[in-house]
């Protein structure tokens, strides 16, 4: 079947079974161009929690589909690849979480989006990289913030608050050499440089924009600048290109999220046609989680 064909089949088979596909801006371009919607982590929760469609099939990584079902449990949700997970939401668990609670016991958990649905059952509030710094802002009192150190650093020194910072860190984003950043800057000097704020703090200050992926759209979108460097996931290029024909994208080497890309055309719709693979957090995690999730949906 031609990728053509293929992305024919999934409409055809979308509507058939009344599904919304949503999609991570670093989803595939094949995946992202047969998507409803494509965004950041707190836009997609926000289409998902409003959701008139049976079913939602979540082009992206685990925690984010788990977050789907989490905020919809009415709905059937469905991942393409159950073996897209994340590395960075690993690195916490309940055990670590609780270890550093009891030491902290007045502090307030933050826990990024990047973690299971059991951890964010025992933190007060989520956050995604887009409202992070707000968040934490909010929080007149010390913070423990998993799993990501780099964003936790981050809205620590934005906001000046106190913060007990977890373990876990990006891959893709600490692969990223802030020498390559410096070489394509010193090569094309009009560049503006756009990055992630899951990337260490050397490269953070090397940046004009530090944002989530969705604020990154808007942000090269705003610019009148004639080229970016753009430090995240390359899945962002795709809508970055397409948006801003008339603009130059850079990328610091191959910045890759093997994970992400575990979600192919094919498996959309081989989960369309099986049903398959089913999303489901059990209870009591999910309505522990749901409360999390929901303060944060009230920030913004
Ligand atoms: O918040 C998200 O969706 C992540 C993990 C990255 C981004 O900024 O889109």
């Amino acid at each position: 079947m031609t990728t053509q064909e293929t992305a024919e089949k999934i409409q055809r088979l979308k509507q058939e079974r009344n599904a919304v596909i949503l999609a991570h801006n670093y989803q595939i371009p094949e995946v992202q161009d047969i998507a409803d919607h494509t965004g950041d982590s707190l836009e997609l929760a926000r289409i998902a929690s409003k959701t008139d469609y049976d079913v939602i099939v979540f082009c992206g990584v685990m925690f984010m589909a788990e977050t789907a079902n989490i905020l919809c449990p009415q709905k059937t949700t469905l991942i393409p690849d159950p073996k897209a997970g994340c590395p960075l939401a690993d690195m916490i668990d309940l055990k670590k979480l609780q270890k550093l609670q009891a030491q902290h016991p007045d502090a307030v958990t933050v826990c990024y989006v990047n973690s299971s649905a059991e951890v964010k059952a025992h933190s007060d509030v989520v956050c995604t990289s887009a409202n992070a710094v707000k968040i934490v802002a909010s929080i007149d009192k010390p913070i423990i913030f998993v799993p990501d150190r780099h964003l936790g650093d981050y809205a620590a020194k934005k906001t000046g608050r106190e913060i007990i910072l977890g373990p876990g860190w990006c891959p893709t984003h600490y692969n990223i050499d802030p020498d390559d950043i410096r070489d394509l800057k010193n090569k094309y000097p009009d560049a503006e440089v756009v990055v992630h704020p899951e990337c260490t703090r050397e490269i953070l200050a090397l940046a004009d924009h530090i944002c989530s992926t969705s604020q990154m759209i808007r942000a090269v979108a705003a610019s009148s600048a004639p080229r970016f460097i753009i430090g995240t996931e390359q899945g962002l290029l795709h809508r970055l290109k397409k948006d801003n024909p008339d603009k130059e994208f850079l990328t610091p080497g191959p910045c890759l999220c093997p994970n992400m890309k575990k979600i192919t055309l094919d498996k959309v719709l081989r989960s369309l046609e099986t049903m398959e693979h089913k999303v489901v957090v059990p209870e009591p995690v999910r309505t522990q989680a749901l409360t999390a999730l929901e303060r944060m949906l009230e920030y913004v």
